[in-house]
């Protein structure tokens, strides 16, 4: 999740330098607002979109996997010239291997600094993320290479704040020491090197015992103009609390202080205050509880000091102004994406809803949007679309799970961020074959006109089961 605000924080950025000339020189640090790159492979100014299809059927091996990607263009999603990648493009090391699930997990930034964003796609196998450069044509195998490092979970963001994007991965590297048992991330800082995929400098951070990081929350909190982490933890069935590890400019502190246990969300300026929001999926204490959960947002608002425990909001569906009802099974902030959709310079938050039933129809799926505004988010204008929303393209079919998967991002570049939706589950000519969605945002918020949806097929990725949007590059 780490989206576009460009207009918006260009506008906030020149007010926090003006800010910054008048003050006296016993004011406090002005904060920078959080800054997301433009997802951008060919720099033309459209942000681009990367969805993983990793049950997609490669060169006769099943679930060997694909990512999708398609451009951003004045019109929109160009569905044109949708591009297909995986181990068998040319370029892209390794050969196609059944069940590897290539494009399990999608994630995006320019690690070589050539202002072309580069594409970072994980398996399920174990083997390293491979890393796809951007060019002014566009994404392509040419060159790829495999990280040194990581095998699951990775996200991307500049934890030092010097221009440079870094990445962390789940893996910390364990001594020999039967006794042993740290668990932990690697950050590696940036730029990359193109030829070897290595990073500058690698830093391994002990953050718990035996088990690593379940999920990774970045952006910058604490208005430093560095990237920070939050990350999930737990064991068997039991969350236990999440943890909040500051970057500055010497890069992420190997100290973390606790915050209540959530999964999934991101880090925006929901409240134009220029501290980064935490807006999180509140899961409570128990994993096997969350598929029978109504479902919880957080928000725990920006400080200099991090998630602030004290001022924070919490957003259900009976929350005044929020459509639909908080029913078991509804999974409310499965998925959270931040970016400003109505271009009022606050950040919004589209919440992902796949167990929303409509009508009967159980499992169907919905997203939320949630306003953000000079008192923060809050229910007020909250707008919720699926597949029986008049204007949406599609039917509401049981388990089809829309929304699992959301990303807010200006496909056109006309200041409004837009929607895009997954529904990785949704049938097509195969079970499971998956599609996507992108509604426009506007003034008046996400809107139904120009929808663009697609299928594997329609973007030239082999259909069969392929969990189109299994996840979405952020
Ligand atoms: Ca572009
Ligand atoms: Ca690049
Ligand atoms: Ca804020
Ligand atoms: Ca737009």
């Amino acid at each position: 999740m780490r989206r576009t605000l460009t207009t918006a924080l260009t506008l906030t950025a020149s007010l926090t330098v003006a800010a910054a000339l008048t003050a006296g020189p016993a004011a406090a640090a002005v904060p920078v607002p959080p800054r997301t790159p433009v997802t951008d492979f060919n720099h033309d100014g459209y942000a681009d979109l990367a969805l993983g299809a990793p049950g997609s059927t490669v060169g006769g091996k099943e679930s060997a996997g694909a990512v999708s990607v398609v451009y951003g263009s004045k019109g929109g999603a160009d569905l044109a010239h949708g591009q297909a990648l995986s181990r068998a493009t040319a370029g892209v090391p390794g050969d196609a291997t059944a069940g590897e699930y290539f494009g399990e997990r999608v994630s995006v930034g320019d690690l070589d600094g050539d202002g072309f964003t580069d594409l970072v796609v994980g398996t399920v196998n174990g083997s390293h993320p491979v890393v796809l450069w951007g060019s002014a044509a566009g994404l392509s195998g040419a060159g790829s290479v495999s990280l040194p490092g990581g095998s699951g979970l990775f996200s991307v963001g500049d934890f030092n704040g010097d221009g440079h994007r870094d990445l962390v991965t789940d893996d910390y590297p364990r001594s020999d020491d039967p006794d042993d048992d740290d668990a932990g991330m690697t950050v590696s800082y940036g730029p990359f090197d193109r030829a070897s995929g290595a990073a500058a400098r690698t830093d391994p951070i002990v953050t718990s015992q035996t088990f690593g990081p379940g999920d990774f929350v970045v952006g910058d909190v604490t208005g430093d103009g560095a990237d920070d982490i939050v990350t999930s933890h737990g064991f068997e069935e039991s969350a236990y609390q999440s943890k909040f590890w500051k970057g500055g400019k010497d890069g992420v502190s190997h100290t973390s202080t606790a915050l209540t246990s959530s999964l999934a969300g991101a880090v925006a300026d929901v409240d134009g205050d220029g501290y980064g929001d935490l807006v999180v999926h509140d899961i409570g204490d128990n994993y096997e509880d969350i598929a029978y959960e109504k479902g919880t947002v957080r928000v725990l608002y920006g400080t200099a000091a991090g998630p602030s425990t004290t001022r924070t909001k919490t957003i259900t569906q009976e929350t005044s102004g929020v459509p639909g009802a908080g029913e078991s099974g509804d999974q409310f902030g499965t998925d959270i994406a931040a970016g400003d959709v109505n271009g009022d310079g606050y950040a919004d938050i589209a919440v992902g809803v796949p167990g929303e039933a409509i009508g009967t129809v159980k499992d169907a799926g919905a997203v939320v949007l949630l306003k953000g505004g000079k008192g923060g988010l809050s229910g007020t204008g909250a707008q919720a679309f699926h597949q029986s929303t008049a204007g949406v393209p599609g039917a509401s079919e049981k388990g089809d799970q829309f929304g699992l998967q959301v990303l807010l991002s200006d496909v056109n570049h006309d200041g409004f961020a837009d929607l895009t939706a997954a529904a990785p589950l949704e049938d097509g000519t195969y079970q499971d074959s998956g599609a996507a969605w992108v509604l426009r945002g506007a003034a008046s918020g996400l809107t139904v006109k120009s929808i663009a949806s697609f299928g594997p097929a329609a973007v030239n990725v082999p259909e069969k089961n392929a969990q189109l949007g299994r996840d979405l590059g952020r």
